[in-house]
C-alpha cells in the first residue's frame, strides 16, 4: 500500500446502499479519509443507483468476482453470506478487506479490532480484518479501561437493541407499523417474528441448542477475543426494542480488585471515544435518541453493585450504525494506513 503522503487510496464499499454502507460513505467523507477513488457495490437491485460522495455522484455497480481489481481497501457490509462468497476474491486481488459481518470474526488468523482497545492486532492481518458485533464494540470500549485497572472476572449484560441492526428494511418496518397504528390499519409484520412496535422481542439471531441466541454468543466470544483475555466470563441476554438507532445496554461487572464508581467515572471521562453522562438527579443519563447519529460511546448510571465484593453497574449507549459498524470500520482503515 502507498504512503499516507500520496494522493489517497482506492476504496470500495460493498453493500453501499444498506443501512451501514450509506453511513460508511458518509463517515469516509466526514473524517476526510484519504480516498483517491471510491467504488460502490451492491446487488443487481441497486445497480445504476447514484450516491453522493464529496460533491460527486457515484454510480452503484453490481458486485462481481472481478470488482476488486486495483482496490486497496474494501469495506464490506452486505451480510455474512456475501462476505464469505466475495472476500476471498478481494484478498486474492491484493485488497485489504474490513468486514462488518460475522463471517470471519472468530477465525484464528483474522484480527477482530476495536481501535481504542486492540489496535495492535491489525498488524497480523492476512488480508481480512473483522469489525466486531455492534453490541460488543460499545461494551468493550467502556469496559477496557476498567479491566486495565481492576481486572474483570464476570460480565452480565442485557441489551436493548434498535431495529437498524437488522438493516434498512427493519427501520422501514418499524415506521410503517407506527403509521398503520395511527391510521387504524392492520400492522404489517415481515422482518421480525412479531410486531416490534410497542413491544420487546428477546430474540436476535438464531437460537442455539443451549438456549442462547447467536447475538448473545457473539457478545461472549468476541469480548474475550478483543480484550485478549479468555478468562473473562460473560452472560448475555439480547433483546430488540422499538428504537430506530442506537443500542442501550445494562451492564453488571464483577472485578478482581476494588474499583469505586467515582474512580470508574474519572477513568471513563479520560477515555478516548467515551462520554460520561451521569447526573441521575437531573434526569441525565445516556439515551438512544441523543446518541443517535453521534460518534461516542455514552456511559452513565455508574453505581456500586453491593451484592458482590467488587462490582459496578453501568448503562452504556451508542449508535450501532456508527461506532457499532461504519465508524469503527473507518477507524480500522485509519489505523491500517498509519503503517504505510
Ligand atoms: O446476510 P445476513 O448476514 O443475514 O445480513 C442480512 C442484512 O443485515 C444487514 C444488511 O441489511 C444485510 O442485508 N446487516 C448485516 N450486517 C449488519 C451489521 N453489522 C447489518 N446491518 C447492520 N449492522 P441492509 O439492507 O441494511 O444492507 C444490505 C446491503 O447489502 C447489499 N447486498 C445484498 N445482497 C447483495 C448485496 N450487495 C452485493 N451483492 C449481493 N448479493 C444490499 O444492496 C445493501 O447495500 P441491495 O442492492 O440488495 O439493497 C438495496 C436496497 O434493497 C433493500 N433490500 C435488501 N434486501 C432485499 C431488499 N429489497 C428487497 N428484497 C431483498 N431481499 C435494502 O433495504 C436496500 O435499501
Ligand atoms: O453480527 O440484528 O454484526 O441487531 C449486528 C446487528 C447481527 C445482527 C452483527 C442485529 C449483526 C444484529
Amino acid at each position: 500500500m502507498r504512503c499516507k503522503h500520496c494522493r489517497g487510496y482506492k476504496v470500495a464499499v460493498v453493500g453501499a446502499t444498506g443501512a451501514v454502507g450509506t453511513e460508511m460513505i458518509r463517515v469516509l467523507e466526514e473524517r476526510n479519509f484519504p480516498v483517491s477513488e471510491l467504488k460502490l457495490f451492491a446487488s443487481s437491485r441497486s445497480a445504476g443507483k447514484k450516491l453522493g460522495f464529496k460533491g460527486e455522484q457515484i454510480t452503484v455497480c453490481e458486485l462481481t468476482q472481478n470488482s476488486f481489481e486495483g482496490i486497496e481497501i474494501a469495506l464490506f457490509s452486505a451480510g455474512a453470506s456475501r462476505s464469505k462468497e466475495f472476500a476471498p476474491y478481494a484478498v486474492s486481488s491484493g485488497t485489504v478487506v474490513i468486514d462488518n459481518s460475522s463471517a470471519f470474526r472468530m477465525e484464528k488468523d483474522v484480527p477482530l479490532v476495536v481501535p481504542e482497545v486492540n489496535p495492535q492486532d491489525i498488524k497480523w492481518h492476512k488480508g481480512i480484518i473483522a469489525n466486531p458485533n455492534c453490541s460488543t464494540i460499545q461494551m468493550v470500549v467502556a469496559l477496557k479501561p476498567l479491566h486495565d485497572l481492576a481486572e474483570i472476572k464476570r460480565i452480565v449484560v442485557i441489551t436493548y437493541q434498535s431495529v437498524s441492526g437488522t438493516g434498512s428494511k427493519a427501520m422501514r418496518e418499524l415506521e410503517s407499523q407506527a403509521k398503520a397504528y395511527i391510521n387504524g390499519d392492520k400492522i404489517p409484520i415481515e422482518v421480525y417474528p412479531h410486531q416490534i412496535l410497542f413491544n420487546v422481542i428477546p430474540e436476535i439471531g438464531k437460537f442455539l441448542d443451549t438456549g442462547y441466541s447467536e447475538e448473545e454468543m457473539k457478545m461472549v466470544n468476541e469480548t474475550k477475543k478483543i480484550m485478549g483475555d479468555d478468562s473473562i466470563r460473560v452472560a448475555a441476554t439480547t433483546a430488540r426494542v422499538p428504537v430506530l438507532r442506537a443500542h442501550s445496554e445494562a451492564v453488571n461487572v464483577e472485578f478482581e480488585r476494588e474499583i469505586t464508581p467515582q474512580q470508574a467515572r474519572e477513568i471513563l471521562q479520560k477515555t478516548p471515544g467515551v462520554v460520561v453522562i451521569d447526573n441521575p438527579a437531573n434526569h441525565e443519563y445516556p439515551l438512544a435518541i441523543n446518541a443517535s447519529r453521534t460518534d461516542p460511546v455514552y456511559v452513565g448510571r455508574i453505581r456500586k453493585d453491593t451484592s458482590v465484593e467488587h462490582g459496578l453497574d453501568l448503562w452504556i449507549v451508542s449508535d450501532n450504525l456508527l461506532k457499532g459498524a461504519a465508524l469503527n470500520a473507518v477507524q480500522i482503515a485509519e489505523e491500517l494506513i498509519k503503517e504505510f
